[in-house]
């Protein structure tokens, strides 16, 4: 049998599925229904199953359809119901949040914005469900939730951008429209009304991280499948014995940059760099607007831009 396993030569099971360990959490709600995908197996495991969908999982799915149930109804009734159209034009089309002299008020005609606050309310029940389903599967299998904070993280941007930066500007109108060019016009003309984003330090120690992240994936999956020969992804030996592709690849990146970080550590760099990326992010858009106007002056005031 091939012992040096890659994504060319590996072996896969089609044998009886592996239905995991007995844990007195797992209850009736686990599907038990497996199969096998060859296809699957060239990008991750072969084997499909056994999932677990509890009310968490089924209620998150049912809210995320009437999201986009709403989303993509309102997307058609701007084209005249018009389903040629509602293709050939689907990335330039949106919902759009109330106008500004709605305020925040939630009741607003739903044709005037009320669609948006509707479709915006189930999203984010669908989200917070989903991280809850995911915090009880972490729990339930007696693991860390790493996972379900990396995920809040996320939550985090995604509801200063909707919904706390809003309530505090006291407008609907600031939040963010749903659609593929809507949302990219909206951070543009975001950046372009507050004074330059590029101005505001939270949005350059998120891109820091952003970088960040990139390049640490880069380096951690390069080293891991550079000593895949070595079985370096098997990697509980690779940390107690001497010679391993584990040891390589430590002393890899000491031979090359004099450091280098441990099996466990590079997971906690990875996880800090994806998690701080939306957290200082969402303080940078939190404070714009609330607290900075423009954070081209803001920076001339602060020395942070020249002030030519
Ligand atoms: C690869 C994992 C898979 C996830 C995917 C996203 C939907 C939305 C909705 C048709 C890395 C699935 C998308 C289900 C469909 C409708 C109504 C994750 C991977 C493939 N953006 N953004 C995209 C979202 C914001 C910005 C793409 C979401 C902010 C820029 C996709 C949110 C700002 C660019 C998308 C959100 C902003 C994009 C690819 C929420 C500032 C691009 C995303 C919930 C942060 C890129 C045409 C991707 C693009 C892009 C989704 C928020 C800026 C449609 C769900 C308001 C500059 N964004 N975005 O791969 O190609 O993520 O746009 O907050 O250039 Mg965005
Ligand atoms: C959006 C978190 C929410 C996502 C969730 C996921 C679903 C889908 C379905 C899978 C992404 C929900 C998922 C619903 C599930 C399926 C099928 C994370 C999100 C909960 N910027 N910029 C950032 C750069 C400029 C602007 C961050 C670079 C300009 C605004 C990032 C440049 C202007 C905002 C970043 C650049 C501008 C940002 C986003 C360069 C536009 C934000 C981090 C080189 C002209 C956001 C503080 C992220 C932010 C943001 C990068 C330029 C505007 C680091 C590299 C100057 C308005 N920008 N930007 O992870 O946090 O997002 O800013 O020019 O709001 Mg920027």
């Amino acid at each position: 049998m091939a012992r040096y396993q890659n994504i060319f030569t590996q072996v896969q099971l089609a044998y009886s599925p592996e239905m995991g360990m007995k844990l007195p959490a797992l209850d009736e709600r686990r599907i038990e229904m497996t199969g096998f995908s060859y296809w699957m197996g060239k990008f991750g495991q072969a084997q499909i199953g056994p999932i677990y969908l509890g009310w968490l999982g089924l209620t998150s799915l049912v809210f995320g359809f009437f999201a986009i149930e709403i989303i993509g109804f309102s997307m058609l009734a701007s084209v005249d119901w018009n389903p040629v159209e509602f293709v050939r034009q689907f990335f330039w089309l949106g919902l759009y949040p109330p106008a500004p002299e709605y305020g925040f008020t939630p009741f607003v005609p739903l044709a005037k914005g009320g669609w948006w606050i509707l479709a915006g309310f189930f999203l984010t029940t669908s989200i917070i469900l989903w991280w809850a389903r995911g915090y009880r599967r972490a729990r339930a299998l007696g693991m860390g939730t790493h996972v379900s904070w990396a995920f809040a993280s996320a939550i985090w941007l995604y509801l200063v951008l909707g919904f706390i930066r809003p309530f505090f500007m006291d407008s609907w109108a600031e939040a963010v429209p749903f659609g593929i060019f809507p949302h990219l016009e909206w951070t543009n003309n975001f950046s372009l009304q507050y004074g330059n984003l590029f101005y505001n330090p939270f949005h350059a120690l998120s891109i820091v991280f952003l970088y960040g992240s990139a390049l640490l994936f880069a380096m951690h999956g390069a080293t891991i499948l550079a000593v895949g020969r070595y079985g370096g992804e098997r990697e509980l030996e690779q940390i107690t014995d001497r010679g391993t592709a584990s040891e390589r690849a430590a002393l890899f990146w000491r031979w090359t940059m004099g450091f280098n970080a441990t099996m466990e550590s590079i997971h906690r760099w990875a996880w800090w760099f994806a998690v701080l990326t939306t957290l200082t992010g969402g303080i940078g858009i939190l404070l714009t607007g609330t607290v900075v106007d423009n954070w081209y002056l803001w920076a001339i005031e602060h020395g942070y831009a020249p002030d030519y």
